[in-house]
């Protein structure tokens, strides 16, 4: 028996079905974010990581209470932009919102997905790179389950990029895949998540597939590296939102002045 996903937030389109992992591959290649992949992202997440309608249903709440006129609200790693259209629909009208991606496939899905919203004319879309990217005058900045990618090297100074990018009051939403330390829970986690993904429709051999592509591609962290993290780039206070199996939503306050 398969589960409905919960196609409850508007900014998530009915998506074309997810089957990159279905047939049988000799050799399974390193995960990539390519035409293939983009053209059924959004089935493919909201299939692949429990809670992740409620965690654009956070952003919107955190782009309600946080975002402000004339400051820019960016969503680092925007996929087909589903954050970024939601941050466009909560934000008062004079925000800009940013999305940016390294992926060229993402960001021409991304352009057909703002397309028709009505406050698309609120949204730039950058294919950039976040390790060299400007970050400027942001009120909030959105990880929607994009650090994990990033090389383990990096991730302490992106993150003191996006704390000086902030002003202050501003927020960082974080959302990841996590790990845990003890191998025992680690492994109910996987057992859950794996249970998870077969509810969603996916067959034992997509996930064996997709797991040995992302293996070195996307590497997890703990909740407390997430946390120290944010606190050694300067956030005064930092809270865990939303965990729904191995799947957090994080946020990180900067002091107001
Ligand atoms: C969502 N936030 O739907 N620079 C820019 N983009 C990158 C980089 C990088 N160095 N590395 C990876 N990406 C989205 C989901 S998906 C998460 C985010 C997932 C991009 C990559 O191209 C992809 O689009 C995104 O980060 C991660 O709310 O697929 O599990």
């Amino acid at each position: 028996m398969t589960n409905t996903p919960d196609l409850s937030s508007p900014e998530i389109k009915r998506p074309s079905k997810d089957t990159v992992y279905a047939e049988h591959q000799v050799e399974v290649a390193p995960f990539e974010f390519n035409g293939e992949v983009a053209e059924v992202f959004d089935d493919m997440i909201l299939r692949s990581v429990p809670g992740y309608a409620l965690s654009i249903e956070l952003i919107r709440l955190i782009a309600q209470r946080y975002g402000q006129n004339n400051t820019q609200l960016y969503d680092l790693g925007c996929s087909s932009g589903v954050a970024t259209r939601a941050l466009a629909e909560a934000t008062p009208a004079h925000c800009a919102i940013i999305g940016i991606d390294n992926s060229p496939a993402m960001i021409t899905r991304c352009q057909q997905s703002i397309a028709t919203d009505a406050a698309h004319h609120k949204i730039e879309l950058r294919c950039e790179d976040l390790l060299n990217c400007e970050l400027s005058n942001a009120s909030v900045i959105v990880l929607n389950y994009t650090l994990q990618f990033l090389p383990m090297a990096e991730r302490d100074r992106l993150m003191a990029k996006i704390y000086s990018a902030l002003i202050p009051g501003g927020v960082v939403f974080l959302a990841e895949k996590v790990i845990e330390t003890d191998p025992k829970l680690q492994s109910e986690l996987t057992a859950l998540h794996l249970a998870f993904k077969r509810r969603q429709g996916y067959s034992d051999l997509e996930i064996a597939q997709k797991r040995a592509a992302l293996e070195a591609v996307l590497v997890p962290e703990t909740e407390q590296q997430h946390l120290a993290r944010l606190h050694s780039a300067g956030f005064e206070q930092s809270a865990t939102l939303q965990r729904a199996i191995n799947f957090l939503a994080m946020v990180g306050w900067k002091r107001a002045a």
